[in-house]
């Protein structure tokens, strides 16, 4: 009678271990058979209840029934822990022999993209590409471009002076100076980069902003080439005809001097708060170099003459790529700076 149910718990318990689909299921299965308190255990009791003969068959057989329900328990086990390790593996693949995927890599900047596509176009012009300070003195800001302390044009470039007398430059117009002084007659040159001013900033007008002034020193060199050049320039930028008005200016470094508007671009000219409703933005100023900065630079004005622009490269950006507001350029913003 005992035997034949030790029989029947072995060859049930041994069924539902191979059934069992889970690591849990098999444990259910473990307590219920082998564990404390489980069917094996309350055979082993009932057995100390029977005369000794009946007890020491009893005995073994149960002791025999627990060994391969054990041995059977541990094997399924030992696939399941298999069977995990395997989808872990899987699940974790990894292929160490792919590249690694390296840090983020950040990009050029609109306006230094910009900037870039104009020094090489004037490069392949012959004009040499010059830097100069950021920090400048008042002599190359001013007064050697013919604006004496006392010139009302200081007012139109209010800007931010440092302690010991040198200002934050507030054009690239300075480097004209330096190139004048440093390379002589005749010469072409462009000098991008940062300038200053003491702005009230609007959509069209920021206090830190980017130029690039460009000068070219000849004999007999005319307004003609000036415009020449301007169209050049414009036609490479915008890699299209762009509509485009020269108006007197005054900037006491020139003499003729003009302003060159681009009919704006964001509103083909029906107007927009980035042209102030006008159709038209400012886009640089230029002219013939005036006789006294030749002369103060050490260059005959009888022998040579020139032209010399000053472009803002910042608005140039804005009309190229459709900005319609000069604050996005220094925002910082990643959802404007990852549009370029
Ligand atoms: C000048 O700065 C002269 N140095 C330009 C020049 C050079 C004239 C050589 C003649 C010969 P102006 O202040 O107009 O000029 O500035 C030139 C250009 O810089 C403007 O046409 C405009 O495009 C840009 N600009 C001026 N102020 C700002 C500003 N606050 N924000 C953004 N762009 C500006």
């Amino acid at each position: 009678m005992l035997a034949s149910s030790i029989e029947e718990l072995e060859s049930r318990s041994l069924e539902r271990i191979a059934a069992a689909r889970s690591a849990e299921e098999l444990e259910t299965v473990r307590v219920d058979a082998v564990g404390r308190k489980g069917r094996l255990d309350q055979f082993f009791k009932e057995m100390g209840k029977r005369a000794p003969e009946e007890r020491k068959s009893a005995g073994q057989r149960l002791n025999a029934a627990k060994q391969k329900i054990e041995a059977a328990l541990e094997s399924r086990k030992a696939e399941f822990a298999r069977a995990a390790l395997g989808s872990r593996l899987d699940a974790e693949w990894l292929d160490l022999t792919l590249p690694a995927p390296g840090p983020r890599r950040g990009h050029a900047h609109p306006i230094t993209l910009i900037q870039r596509e104009l020094e090489e176009l004037f490069a392949s012009l012959g004009f040499a590409v010059l830097d100069g300070p950021e920090v400048e003195t008042e002599y190359h800001n001013f007064d050697a471009l013919n604006i004496p302390a006392d010139h009302p044009a200081r007012d139109a470039q209010d800007t931010f002076w440092l302690e010991g007398g040198n200002l934050l430059r507030t054009h690239t117009s300075p480097v004209q100076v330096r190139g004048m002084e440093r390379l002589g007659p005749p010469l072409r040159m462009i000098a991008p980069g940062r300038t200053f001013r003491n702005e009230s900033v609007d959509a069209s007008h920021e206090h830190t902003f980017y130029q690039l002034e460009g000068m070219m020193i000849d004999r007999q060199v005319s307004v003609a080439n000036l415009i020449h050049f301007m169209k050049a320039m414009l036609t490479a930028v915008f890699r299209r005809e762009v509509t485009v008005r020269l108006r007197p200016g005054f900037f006491p470094f020139v003499e003729p001097g003009f302003e060159l508007d681009v009919q704006c671009l964001l509103c083909g000219g029906s107007g927009c708060p980035v042209c102030k409703q006008s159709g038209w933005v400012e886009q640089l100023g230029c002219g013939l170099v005036h006789p006294n900065v030749l002369r103060t630079s050490g260059i005959d004005p009888d022998e040579w003459n020139g032209f010399a622009f000053g472009l803002g490269l910042t608005r140039l950006a804005m009309m190229r790529y459709g900005i319609d507001d000069i604050r996005w350029l220094q925002s910082g913003d990643l959802r404007f700076l990852e549009q370029f």
